[in-house]
This record gives C-alpha cells, structure tokens and sequence, in this order.
C-alpha cells in the first residue's frame, strides 16, 4: 500500500494521523510500505478572517500535532504560547477577545495573510509552512476557495427569531451549548477542490474517513463539489471510523451538528449517513468501524450495505489508534479494488 488518502478535520484526525504515523514507523501496520503517501485533505470550513488575519484552524492543528509545535493541553493552538497580543487587544476593547490567539501563533497567520495577499493559493500557502513543520504527510486543504460554516441558533430579539454566527463563534463563544437551528456552508458549492485533492483519492490504494466530525469536518469535504463523486468513483476501498461512541461524541460538537440535521446521534447512524458505495445512491463507504460498546449496531450497517466490525475505537494511546488502522485495513481488504 503506497498511497492513503484521508479526510480530516481538527483534532479527531490530527490524533489519527499520529497513530497512523507511528503504527508505520513501529511496524506494526505490515500491510503499509515504509516508503507511503500519506495525504491529508482536510477542512477548511472552520477558517476564519480575524483582525485582518486568515486563520485556518485544522489546517493548523494538524500541521502543529503532526509537527510537534501543538499545545498538548489544549489540543490546538501552540505549544510554549504567549498571549501579550491577546492581552493587548483586551485593553484595546478590539473584539473578538473569545478567540485565543497567541503569540506564536499569530506569526503562522501573519505568513499565511502575507502569502494570500502576494497571490499564492492556500494549497501553496499550507505547503510553504509545512516546509517548517515537516508533519510528515502531504497536507493538503479541501480548496483553495473561501469557505465558511456558519450555524444558525435561536434569537428572540431577532425577527426572524433566528440569528447566524460564524461556526467558531458557535463553538468557542457560545460552547455549542444552544441548539444548531441550521448549519449552512458559506461558498462550499461554488467550489472548487484544491490542486491534488481529487488525484490523491483516485490514485489511493486506501481512503479513510478517520473519526472527525461527520458534519462540518468530513461533511464538509464531501460537500466540495466532485470530491463525494472521486470517492464513490475511486478502486481504493473506502473505510471510516465512527466519531460517535456510545451514544456520544469523544469531543467536539458532533452530537449537535448531527441534530442539527436530523441524524440519529449513533455510531450506526453515522455510518449510514455517510452511506454505501455500493448501488447509484451517493454514499461512500465500503467499511465501516464502530466501538466495542456500539457492536449491538454491526447488523444495521451491515444491512445497509456496508461491511462492519466492532472493535475499541478511542485512541488513547497512539499504538490504540495504530489498532484501529490495523483493524480498518482488515476490514475492507488491501489495495485496489477489482
Ligand atoms: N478553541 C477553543 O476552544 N478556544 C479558543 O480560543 C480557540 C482558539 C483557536 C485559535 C486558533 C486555532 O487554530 C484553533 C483555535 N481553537 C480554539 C480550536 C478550534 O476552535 C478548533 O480547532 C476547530 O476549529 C474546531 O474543530
């Protein structure tokens, strides 16, 4: 297996490509050749423009995690972080003084502004930067085109009752702790994939959905336009892992984002969300990975077309994630698909 293909939000799939990662360095994925290409499509609509800035939040958190300049902690931002700008801003009164951004992190987006502004696409951008970072996968934003979530939640002084913010003030300010009304997807069906997106997933020998957020991460990339198509249309085998266990999200914001549209907030109802490849419908999964604790639910996916296996989904450590690819890789088989 040369080339994997994944798609990936913030976190979530940053602590899977760690996983993966080591599971190749430590032998223990045999089925993987040393010499692999690991790419990671990953969401973009999280970014943001703050203070004249272009912030990329998974982009950024995969690049840190994978180059070891994240804030363990915390999970985002930088390491050894400083917040004098921060703090400056606050004495100024200037908003949005919810949004941490620190120090050493506000050079990556002063870069990355500068770069935009001199014309260089955010697909160039990202790789300049990771010239630094050296995550040791080829990174790779699911366009180069704006794209911004935004969610819509209950405002009684609104006349519409209803009022939109952007996704990070959803999630950061208000803590996802109002209801998702709507989530709408600012710019996603004008776009177009970045360089390399749609190639990275017909020419994969595997294509992972790691357990990033169904909807505005993994929901997202899907949304570009063609990328759903180059997945259900790739010979890789195509394999996700649930976000959902238990009943509930590990961490993040899925259990809303999926009310938000309808789906079941379940390890199954995830799967078949996304959907079999199988027959003309526009679903993507050949295999699907739901937890120990979810196997009631093996029956219903399996009936819907797609393959799956319960097995221990948290990754704890990073040879439990390396399991997990073990057990995905297992599950839909090596290399291309007749
Ligand atoms: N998450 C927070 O909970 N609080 C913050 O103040 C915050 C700032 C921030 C700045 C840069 C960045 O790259 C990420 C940041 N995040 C913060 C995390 C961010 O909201 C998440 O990484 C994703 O966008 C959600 O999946």
């Amino acid at each position: 297996m040369k080339n994997i293909t994944v798609l990936c939000g913030g976190m979530g799939g940053a602590r899977f490509l760690q996983g993966l990662r080591h599971g190749i360095a430590s032998g223990s994925l045999p089925a993987i050749d040393d010499g692999v290409t690991i790419t990671a499509i990953t969401n973009t609509a999280d970014d943001l423009w703050m203070h004249g800035l272009k912030i990329c939040p998974d982009l950024d958190t995969v690049m840190y995690t994978l180059g070891d300049g994240i804030d363990p902690g915390r999970g985002w931002g930088r390491r050894e972080e400083t917040w004098s700008i921060k703090e400056e801003l606050v004495e100024y009164g200037v908003e949005s003084t919810w949004f941490g951004l620190g120090d050493r992190d506000l050079a990556t987006h002063l870069v990355r502004t500068q770069m935009l502004d001199a014309g260089y696409p955010l697909s160039e951008v990202t790789s300049a930067l990771c010239r630094r970072w050296q995550p040791g996968v080829r990174l790779v934003p699911m366009s180069d085109d704006r794209i911004e979530t935004h969610v819509a939640i209950a405002d009684d002084e609104a006349p519409s009752g209803r009022r939109v913010v952007h996704f990070q003030e959803y999630w950061v300010r208000l803590r996802a702790e109002v209801p998702a009304e709507a989530v709408v997807v600012v710019g996603l069906d004008e776009a177009t994939p970045a360089p390399g997106v749609i190639e990275a997933i017909t020419d994969a020998d595997l294509v992972i959905l790691p357990p990033s957020n169904p909807v505005v991460s993994i929901g997202t990339i899907l949304g570009v336009p063609g990328v759903r198509e180059a997945v259900r249309g790739t010979s890789a085998p195509v394999v996700g892992l649930s976000p959902i266990v238990g009943g509930t999200h590990v961490r993040g914001m899925a259990h809303q984002m999926l009310t938000s549209i309808g789906v079941e907030v379940s390890a199954g109802a995830v799967g078949r969300h996304y959907g079999s490849r199988q027959g003309s419908g526009t679903g993507v999964l050949d295999g699907w990975l739901v937890d120990a604790s979810d196997a009631d639910q093996v029956a219903a996916v399996r009936e819907a077309g797609i393959a799956c296996e319960a097995v221990p989904l948290m990754m704890t450590d990073h040879d439990a994630t390396a399991a997990m690819v073990a057990a995905a890789i297992a599950l839909v088989g090596e290399g291309r698909s007749a």
